[in-house]
């Protein structure tokens, strides 16, 4: 979970560095989450949510926004890399489509 304050945009960029660094030792294999602390500070904010967004998909990861002062979001940050981690540990799943040819052979061998 990598976590940066919307209302300081050097630690966005601090964010981006770790990120870097996370995929130099670990390639895709590690679960990552950009988070946005301090959501509640509206007035302090300098990170707008569509910049942040467009990051997060170039570096295709989720972007969550949170705060632990109202406890907004919190939890679904942790639940959402929970969730990133889970699908990393299964193999990718054959979509319906690439079962069709085996599924119509062993029809015809039958
Ligand atoms: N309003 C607000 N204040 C926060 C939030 N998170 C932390 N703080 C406050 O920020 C200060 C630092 O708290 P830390 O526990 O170190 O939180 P942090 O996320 O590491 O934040 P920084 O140290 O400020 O980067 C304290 O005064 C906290 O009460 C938040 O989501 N909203
Ligand atoms: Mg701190």
């Amino acid at each position: 979970m990598i976590v940066f304050n919307l209302g300081k945009s050097q630690t966005l960029e601090d964010a981006l560095r770790i990120h870097q660094r996370i995929v130099q030792l670990h390639g895709n294999q590690a679960p990552i989450i950009l988070v946005g602390t301090k959501s509640d500070l509206r007035n302090q904010r300098q990170v707008k949510s569509g910049d942040a967004k467009a990051i997060a998909k170039r570096l295709s990861c989720r972007f969550i926004e949170a705060s632990a002062k109202d406890r907004d979001l919190t939890e679904n940050a942790f639940m959402t890399i929970i969730r990133e981690a889970i699908k990393m540990s299964q193999p990718a799943k054959p979509s319906k489509r690439s079962f069709w040819p085996f599924t119509k052979k062993a029809i015809v061998r039958t």
